[in-house]
């Protein structure tokens, strides 16, 4: 089939790596896809290599848009009137051309994209990922539409989960293979990281919680090495104020103490890693012990990893975060450790700025966990299945 996958970057990298992982994964399994992007610039890192069956077009105001293929998906809720419309326009030449006047799509594409004006294309509006029981009630529903240029058809909620009865979560078919040829060693030299023996490694993807300097704190007091791999952007910026301020902090205290402050280092070393590919990415969370991730494609993707994972919520300014983590912490019966951790780190358990970070006591329980968590998941059909599967019952 052909599918028209239409997405807007509104912040982070979140809406991008979903729709790109998306596609990526449709054409592996050897569907023909093509992204509509109204900002394509990070997928220069992101993914830089890209599959011959999927091709991005930027979108923008005076786009002129291919008529649909077969399936066209609108990620989270983003607004493709400007598309419908031009398709309406078109609609009673359909079978004349496949083509729209100017259209950029026809200019230089080849065959394998090409599609007649499909009046049938299957709507589906993807929707962010949750373990609210909503997901499961509202999962393939259909939405007749009433007004504006998609009046007259239906589209219908697709909502990704992590249970059956959910659209289920995205995991490419060969990724088990991926994961068991992995050569840890191997990638972190490719990353230039040399780790000290006996070194234990987390990773550090998050936006900016309030426990984040206490997390530094624990680690630098923490009787066993830890590196901590620093991803690019938000993370980065948020290390970097802890440290300055942490810095500032203790050289007032030398001030007044001329023991001097311990070194805010101390059993932490910090390494800052550039942006890079969702690949890399994933080797990223494979070869770390302890994972803090954020949004929702790094949750899922630190879940495939079977590591320990501290999810920080994508927050929300109506607060409806909150039981959207604890529907998700409900799911992952993690150890009350790990719970108590994770609502910390989104600040809405208590002690956000002294929490408790059992880290190395906990993490043999928390793998277990996170081993047990991993298998529920592996149970279920993949996204990219489930959906192919809709599609085809819903056309
Ligand atoms: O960037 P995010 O915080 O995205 C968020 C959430 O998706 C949230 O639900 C959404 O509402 C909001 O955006 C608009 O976190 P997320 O979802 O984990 O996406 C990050 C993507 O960036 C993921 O695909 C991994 C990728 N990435 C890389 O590939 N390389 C990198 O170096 C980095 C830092 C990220």
């Amino acid at each position: 089939m052909l599918w028209d996958i239409f997405c807007t970057v509104i912040d982070n990298h979140g809406d991008l790596g979903v729709c790109w992982r998306l596609c990526a994964d449709l054409a592996a399994r050897g569907e023909r896809v093509r992204l509509w992007l109204d900002d394509a610039a990070a997928l220069a890192w992101m993914a830089p290599q890209r599959p011959a069956n999927v091709q991005v077009h930027t979108w923008a105001a005076d786009t002129r848009f291919a008529p649909p293929g077969d399936v066209v998906v609108e990620a989270f809720g983003c607004d493709i009137s400007a598309a419908l419309a031009q398709w309406a326009a078109a609609e009673p030449t359909a079978n004349a051309s496949n083509s729209i006047a100017g259209n950029a799509y026809t200019a230089g594409v080849a065959g394998l994209f090409s599609s007649e004006l499909a009046a049938q294309f299957t709507w589906i509006n993807l929707e962010y990922l949750s373990a609210e029981p909503y997901a499961q009630r509202c999962h393939g529903l259909p939405s007749p539409v009433l007004a504006g240029p998609g009046a007259g058809r239906s589209k219908r909620f697709y909502y990704p989960g992590f249970t059956p009865g959910t659209g289920g979560l995205l995991r490419e078919a060969n990724l088990a293979q991926r994961q068991a040829a992995f050569d840890r060693t191997a990638w972190l030299a490719s990353q230039d990281i040399a780790l000290a023996p006996g070194e234990r490694l987390l990773s550090l993807f998050c936006y900016e919680p309030a426990a984040l300097p206490a997390l530094l704190r624990a680690l630098q007091q923490g009787g066993q090495p830890t590196r901590l791999l620093v991803t690019a952007g938000r993370a980065a910026q948020a290390v970097q104020a802890a440290l300055q301020a942490s810095h500032a902090a203790s050289a007032a205290d030398s001030e007044n103490n001329p023991q001097g402050a311990p070194d805010f280092r101390g059993a932490l070393s910090i390494s800052y890693l550039p942006y890079i590919s969702q690949e890399d990415f994933d080797h990223l969370l494979w070869a770390c012990d302890l994972n803090f991730v954020r949004g929702e494609d790094s949750l899922v993707r630190a879940l495939w990893a079977g590591k320990p994972l501290v999810w920080q919520i994508y927050p929300q300014s109506d607060g409806a975060h909150a039981a959207k983590l604890d529907a998700f912490l409900d799911w992952q019966h993690a150890p009350p450790s790990l719970c108590a951790l994770q609502r910390c780190w989104n600040g809405l358990g208590r002690g956000a700025e002294h929490p408790d970070l059992p880290i190395a006591q906990c993490l043999a329980a928390w793998q277990a966990n996170a081993e047990q968590a991993r298998a529920r998941l592996w149970a279920q059909p993949s996204l990219a299945e489930q959906l192919r599967q809709f599609v085809l019952k819903n056309r």
